[in-house]
């Protein structure tokens, strides 16, 4: 376990390096005199930036300081000082702060803080004498790492090689919307521990904070059940094209969602029923209706089974499945899936998820559905990830339901860039990555308002995804532009501008080693 954390640990210093290492500004576009901060190229865009063209510089007597008696915060100093040791290679302490900390230190906390900042808000203020990084609750100091993180730069204006700068200026931050996910199939092909734990790295970069896991389907089911083990032994044993497969032991998901929290990021487990159930129907003939288990199912194809929801044993399995889900999971989210039940009829559909919300809501969580749901009778604080059809989004909210938007025209990350990209459908859009980007979540579909809006997500189907470069591919860049969305206001954000700021970041996939789609459409710096 040691040596595990030992390499992660490793791993992330090499990321922390090379991304401060890159974040030199070429000398084509040199900012003012020493840095600017307006001119950093943050993403997601912060609510307000104030430049005032002076850097704060790291050096061997920087210390972090961070409120006294807090170990979650001290956890988040030491968080910092990893990237900045990492970037630097200082030695920078992290040390609780007993008296006002004076020049040359970088101080986390919570006091002071305006509490509309809200959960994940925070205000960085940099001088040069000074950095101080202020939020209302722990995920707003954790974001504002991130910010700190892609703005610090190699400083060019000094003779000394290997000195690092953060331009002084002051940004208040805060996101327009409190849910901004990801989704990742892991059932059509799976993904194990490590290359989730990338993406997680990946994602909290970008101030995302929640990662939905879709852990079932057809083609595999990816989560041990102790009660029903044969749904990983037999159901998790192959994917799609027939490859081997896998699944994820209690503990591995447990893992994940502890890798996921020390970032301030919730995981949200989707079981996706009642079609999308060939893997659990062909480990548990009782759960057919005809009593009859299938065979596994390697292609692509969707829509053609169900369970039985005449059953009573289906309840059960549910039950169980819930049950132990649950109680691994912190988060408020369950997801039952719900979409493209073909298999069902609708009058044996309706009553079946509104059965399942029960279940749901019995261990404590809140249901979240694709918007198929909301042809049942949705409790008040379920959510409809709405995908395809407006119709459905617009009966949601007359329930009193909130919508997840991931219109699959936008935000479907699966979809081609266009006719050449080599990986990745094209039923719903080609979407370059302007495409993704230039779109509104509170506009979108004609009587959905912001109001009715918990946030984006967007969807990673892997048909045709095999390995985790696949994965980079698609998600970078759009994935930034996505996150971008669900935090910064309509007003700020235009791609004209975005796209300048998005070149900047080539630089740091590169350094990263991110396997990126080097769209036409942005002026990468060179
Ligand atoms: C649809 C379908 C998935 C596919 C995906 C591919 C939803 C919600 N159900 O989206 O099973 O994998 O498209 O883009």
């Amino acid at each position: 376990m040691n040596v595990l954390i030992h390499k992660l640990m490793k791993n992330l210093r090499i990321i922390v390096l090379t991304i401060a290492a890159v974040m030199i500004i070429p000398a084509s576009c040199k900012p003012k005199e020493p840095t600017d901060l307006a001119m950093s190229g943050i993403i997601p865009r912060p609510v307000t930036v104030t430049a005032t063209g002076e850097a704060f510089t790291l050096n061997s007597r920087t210390t972090v300081f961070v409120d006294a008696g807090s170990d979650e915060i001290l956890k988040i100093g030491y968080y910092l000082v990893d990237q900045l040791n990492s970037s630097t290679g200082l030695e920078i302490a992290v040390q609780e702060a007993q008296e006002e900390p004076g020049k040359g230190s970088i101080l986390l906390t919570l006091s002071g803080a305006d509490h509309n900042l809200g959960e994940e808000g925070y205000v960085l203020t940099v001088t040069r004498q000074q950095v101080n990084l202020s939020a209302a609750k722990p995920a707003g100091l954790f974001r504002g790492i991130q910010t700190i993180r892609q703005i610090m730069e190699k400083d060019t204006s000094s003779e000394k090689t290997g000195s690092f700068v953060i331009p002084s200026g002051t940004i208040t931050d805060h996101p327009e919307y409190s849910y901004r996910g990801m989704m990742l199939d892991v059932s059509r092909h799976f993904f194990g521990v490590e290359d989730v734990k990338k993406v997680i790295e990946y994602l909290s970069l970008y101030k995302i904070n929640t990662l939905h896991l879709h852990l079932s389907d057809d083609q595999g089911w990816r989560i041990e059940i102790k009660t029903w083990p044969n749904l990983t032994a037999h159901g998790g044993s192959t994917q799609v094209g027939g490859g081997e497969g896998g699944f994820y032991t209690q503990e591995q998901y447990s893992d994940i969602v502890k890798f996921a929290a020390d970032r301030y990021i919730t995981i949200v487990p989707e079981i996706d029923m009642p079609g999308h159930t060939n893997a659990a129907l062909a480990s548990y003939p009782e759960l057919n209706c005809d009593g009859k288990a299938p065979e596994l199912y390697t292609g692509t194809e969707v829509g053609f089974s169900s369970l039985c929801t005449k059953k009573e044993i289906t309840y059960k399995f549910i039950d169980d499945v819930v049950r132990e889900i649950s109680a691994l999971t912190p988060g408020p989210f369950f997801h039952v899936g719900g979409d493209e039940s073909h298999a069902t009829k609708v009058e044996d559909y309706i009553p079946f998820i509104n059965r399942v919300q029960d279940i749901v809501e019995k261990y404590g969580k809140q249901v979240i559905g694709w918007d198929e749901i909301a042809l049942a009778s949705l409790k008040p604080n379920s959510v409809a990830q709405c995908w395809a059809s407006e119709e459905n989004a617009l009966k949601a909210i007359a329930q009193g339901a909130k919508i997840l938007m991931s219109p699959a025209k936008k935000a479907y990350i699966d979809m081609q860039y266009d006719k050449s990209t080599p990986l990745g459908l094209h039923w719903a859009a080609y979407i370059e990555v302007d495409d993704s980007y230039n779109w509104d979540p509170a506009t979108y579909i004609p009587g959905v308002t912001k109001e009715n809006i918990i946030g984006v997500e967007a969807p990673m189907w892997t048909e045709t995804l095999t390995k985790l470069d696949d994965i980079e591919y698609m998600m970078f860049p759009r994935l930034p532009g996505i996150a971008e969305i669900g935090w910064t206001p309509a007003s700020l954000r235009n791609w004209d501008e975005y796209k300048f700021r998005l070149a900047k970041h080539g630089k740091i996939f590169e350094a990263m080693d991110i396997n990126y789609y080097r769209s036409p459409r942005v002026p990468w710096e060179e």
